[in-house]
């Protein structure tokens, strides 16, 4: 009986406030030691002057912006409206930040916070300004043109998106989207790897992922049967799949399948292929 909780104490005025107060502080602040404070970032527009649209809807909203200070360039993606980084935003911003810079990997920046007190705010994401456009809009260009993409630069690409693979595989990072839209050129002639919206960061626990993700076109049977069968899983070589659709992308201008509706592709990649 002497162990029991004292009933007194719990009765007590200043321990009810004690326990109110305590239970709006965590309703308001719920612990979670990965969670990104919104208010800890920075306001973009103290160093960044949108001046130009890049392809809206391919990846969302990116513009190319300067840098108020040094007149730098850079491509800042814009996810709105946000009120708090929820598991999507918070994977692609761990990925980005984490990963060690990389010639064929698009380099990060920095992540802000534009607040708006009526339609919730912005959250920015700076990237390397990719000049030279996508290598989709390339070998699109080109056979408009009557031309083809000649094999030397088809290689030199596909040679530049594996070095940027192999980092990212490296660094127990799949892609998960890899297609001539997120292969991007720079006008020196780099070759970078963008958009890590779906992307997944694999831990030693867990080297395997079991959920379906990516662009039909260009998904890997196994990740397909993943969305069929609940027992499947895969790993990094689905992007290596995805850069082979790339490669005939960049030879005919579109992947396999590509007349047929997307979700028939989905049904056909995997009996097609195995
Ligand atoms: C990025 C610049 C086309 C896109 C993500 C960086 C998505 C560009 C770009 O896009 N640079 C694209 C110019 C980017 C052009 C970075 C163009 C990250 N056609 O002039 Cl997720």
């Amino acid at each position: 009986m002497g162990a029991r909780f004292p009933l007194m104490a719990c009765a007590s005025p200043i321990f009810q406030l004690a326990i109110v107060l305590m239970k709006s502080l965590f309703g308001l602040f719920p612990y979670n030691p990965n969670m990104i404070g919104l208010e800890s970032l920075a306001d973009p527009t103290d160093t960044w002057e949108i001046i130009d649209t890049i392809g809206k809807g391919t990846y969302g909203k990116v513009y190319k912006v300067s840098n108020k200070k040094d007149g730098s360039l850079a491509a800042v993606k814009i996810l709105d409206p946000v009120s708090d980084v929820d598991e999507e935003i918070e994977a692609e911003y761990n990925i980005l930040q984490s990963l060690p810079n990389h010639p064929n990997v698009v380099r990060f920046y920095g992540m802000y916070y534009k607040a708006d007190q009526y339609v919730g705010g912005q959250l920015w994401l700076v990237l390397e300004l990719c000049n030279g456009g996508s290598v989709t809009d390339l070998v699109k260009s080109i056979l408009k043109c009557g031309q083809r993409l000649d094999e030397a630069i088809i290689s030199y690409i596909l040679y530049g998106a594996l070095l940027g693979l192999q980092h990212l595989h490296n660094n127990r990072i799949i892609h998960r989207d890899v297609k001539g839209n997120n292969i991007l050129l720079t006008t020196e002639g780099g070759v970078k790897l963008v958009d890590f919206g779906v992307s997944a960061q694999l831990t030693s626990a867990r080297l395997r992922r079991n959920t379906s993700v990516g662009t039909p076109f260009w998904m890997a049977p196994e990740v397909i049967a993943c969305e069929q069968q609940y027992d499947y899983s895969y790993d990094v070589r689905c992007d290596v799949w995805s850069l082979g659709i790339t490669a005939i992308e960049l030879a005919d201008g579109d992947p396999p399948l590509s007349s047929m509706h997307p979700v028939k592709a989905l049904f056909k990649i995997p009996r097609r292929y195995c």
